[in-house]
């Protein structure tokens, strides 16, 4: 099996970009995909499942990797209605293996999903892109929430992991995570993973972590998947082959001390799905995502992707955000996910693993 070239899409009637657009970007095989209406703790239907699949094999595209099934809260902090919410999970995952899905992406971050200050910032080239402002993620979250639930509202989108409803009782979160600490969130994601482990097996479904998005604590909340010690830690906490990563570039890379190619090259068998982009640092500590051109960032994008293939990766990859280009703005795009610069980035990643292959006598 060589790796497989995948691309999220947010699904018909919510994500501007078609199925038909996707299929002229050589390469793609995989739909990456979810059921984006639902809210975390719910259980994902057969027939909705099988109606997406329809949809999106009718182009010849395959359903094998979903993002996200997000985690309810409760399951997160420890609660004891985490059992019911994770016999949903449970249920869901029956599912979608009834459906050949294969990996199943998913994070255990408190609260907060992936954390912007703005996202479109100027890139200096005429385009846009994601963008972190290190002073704004402080002490109060209120700036930065409202900066992307005014987008949300404006532009009638809402984000994975930003759901309003989640977003409208952030105050009782905070306190609902208050006895939270780092340790607690390790055990609760331990009860949550044993769990998972026997129908994981039986559907043959793997489940794939993704990294913490800054790989930091923010607002005093923990975050795990921050480096390769914890990594190693998670992946021993639950050794078992359907317990494995989602290597995203960019969130392990926001922290400079990561270097992410040493990463993949060491829990290369885990890793079964890769988010590969690229992040321009400046000396404040800010940084923008860039394009996946290995010179416009340093996070090391030809290194990760050779580490990779030296590792035998099987798995599926695909360009994680890009910038906005060619007319792409709020309003028209999904903030990271346009068209066109993940298609570059697709371009990018298929010429340098052509060459890994030729070089190995790869057909
Ligand atoms: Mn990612």
């Amino acid at each position: 099996m060589p790796m497989q070239m995948g691309f999220r899409w947010y699904g018909q009637g919510n994500d501007k970009i078609t199925l038909a657009d996707i299929k002229q970007i050589p390469g793609v095989t995989s739909i990456v995909w979810a059921l984006h209406y639902k809210m975390p703790g719910t259980v994902w239907k057969d027939e909705r499942i099988a109606a997406v699949k329809k949809q999106i094999e009718d182009y010849g595209f395959n359903i094998d990797v979903v993002e996200s099934v997000n985690v309810h809260d409760d399951i997160k902090i420890g609660l004891p209605t985490r059992d019911m919410y994770i016999e949903n999970y449970i249920q869901t995952i029956r599912n979608l293996g009834k459906n050949g899905v294969k990996v199943i992406c998913y994070n255990f971050m408190p609260i907060f999903d992936w954390t912007r200050t703005n996202l479109f910032h100027p890139v200096g080239d005429g385009s846009t892109a994601l963008f972190y402002e290190k002073a704004m993620i402080q002490d109060d979250y209120t700036a930065m929430v409202n900066h992307i639930m005014d987008f949300t509202e404006r532009y009638g989108m809402t984000f994975p992991g930003w759901e309003p409803d989640r977003m409208a009782i952030l105050d009782k979160l905070f306190k609902d995570y208050q006895g939270v600490d780092s340790e607690k969130l390790w055990a609760n994601l331990k009860y949550f993973l044993d769990a998972l482990m026997p129908v994981c097996e039986e559907t043959g479904i793997k489940m794939a972590i993704h990294m913490d998005d800054p790989p930091w604590d923010i607002f005093g909340l923990p975050r795990l998947m921050v480096n390769k010690e914890n990594i190693g830690r998670f992946l021993k906490m639950v050794d078992h082959p359907c317990n494995c990563i989602t290597l995203c570039s960019g969130s392990l890379n926001a922290d400079q001390n990561n270097n992410v190619a040493d990463i993949a090259r060491t829990y290369c068998d885990r890793i079964a799905f890769a988010h590969i982009r690229n992040i321009k640092h400046f000396e404040n500590g800010d940084f923008s995502e860039a394009s996946h051109r290995d010179c416009d960032g340093e996070t090391g994008i030809i290194e990760i992707l050779k580490a990779l293939h030296d590792g035998g990766y099987e798995g599926y990859i695909r360009p994680d955000h890009g910038r906005h280009l060619w007319g792409e703005g709020p309003g028209t795009v999904r903030p990271g996910y346009g068209l066109y610069d993940r298609a570059l980035g697709i371009m990018y990643m298929l010429g340098i693993w052509d060459l890994l292959d030729r070089q190995k006598g790869i057909k």
